[in-house]
């Protein structure tokens, strides 16, 4: 196992370096994790919350879910996790952060070239003609409709069931398949697609680096993990 200072070396001589977060990352914001304690709404739990029959079934419930959510995240605010990896950015030509998150904070904290893979949740589309748009306020009514046709608006984000969309889902298969670098911080690495993501990258070689309190099903093939926060260990991996 890799100690800080080695593993800080893979990152600084890198050329091309990947980053995969997922809610972990956004913890010492504020923002529930997905399956930490904080993240449960009227008891119910949120892998029953996000799919497309639960929003089907009762698109009202699934918006009071999302509301709540979105309350919250308008509080919080980047930490020093997010903003050591929008500084790594601009110092490597060949990056990419892959995200699960929805929040928007890593965009908020600078980072550009990135791959929400599961949406974000400050979009909303119409389920019936597919218009998109960004909407940051409250919705005075729930379900929110659609200006131009009338439909339900969902969430832009993308629930179990549902394919990633390609673009996000390419770009991030092309990192993963040239990095010699990865930086898995924050997920429990238990949702597919982003799960195999660090086998890809460890198969063809790349060095592979966890940030996580907790071990996970990827801690196996990592060659260094760090049992931190992302808020104190990302500063000191990628600085
Ligand atoms: C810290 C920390 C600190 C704490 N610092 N760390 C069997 C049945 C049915 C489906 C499947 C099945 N097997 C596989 C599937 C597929 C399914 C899946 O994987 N299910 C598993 C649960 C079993 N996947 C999908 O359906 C995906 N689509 C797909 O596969 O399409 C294929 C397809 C092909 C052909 C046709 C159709 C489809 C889509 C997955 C979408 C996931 N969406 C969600 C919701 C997004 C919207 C929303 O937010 O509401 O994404 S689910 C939820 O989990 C969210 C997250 O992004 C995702 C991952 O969670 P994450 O980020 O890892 O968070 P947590 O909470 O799990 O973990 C936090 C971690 O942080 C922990 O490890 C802590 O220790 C750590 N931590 N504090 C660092 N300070
Ligand atoms: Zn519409």
């Amino acid at each position: 196992m890799g100690t800080l200072e080695v593993a800080r070396g893979w990152v600084r001589s890198s050329r091309s370096l990947c980053v995969l977060t997922g809610a972990g990352v956004s913890a010492e914001s504020g923002v529930p994790t997905f399956r930490g304690p904080e993240g449960l709404w009227k008891q119910r739990d949120p892998m029953s919350l996000a799919t497309p029959e639960a929003f089907a079934e009762d698109p009202k419930e699934v918006w009071e879910w999302y509301q709540w959510r979105r309350r919250k995240i308008r509080g919080c605010a980047p930490n020093p996790g997010h903003a050591a990896i929008a500084a790594v950015e601009a110092a490597k030509s060949d990056f990419l952060l892959v995200t699960q998150n929805v929040d928007g904070l890593h965009r908020v904290a600078g980072s550009r070239r990135l791959a929400e893979i599961h949406g974000n949740i400050w979009i909303v589309r119409c389920a019936t003609c597919g218009a998109e748009r960004e909407e940051f306020g409250d919705f005075p009514e729930l379900p929110p409709r659609c200006g131009a046709c009338g439909g339900i608006l969902r969430p832009g984000v993308v629930w179990f069931g549902e394919r990633l969309p390609a673009d996000v889902s390419d770009a991030a298969m092309g990192i993963l398949s040239r990095c010699e670098v990865l930086v898995v911080a924050g997920t429990s690495a238990v949702v597919a697609p982003a799960s195999g993501y660090a086998a890809v990258a460890k198969r063809r070689g790349a060095r592979v680096i966890e940030v996580n309190p907790d071990e996970t099903p990827v801690s196996g093939i990592c060659d260094a993990a760090f049992r931190g926060k992302s808020g104190e260990v990302l500063p000191a991996l990628l600085g």
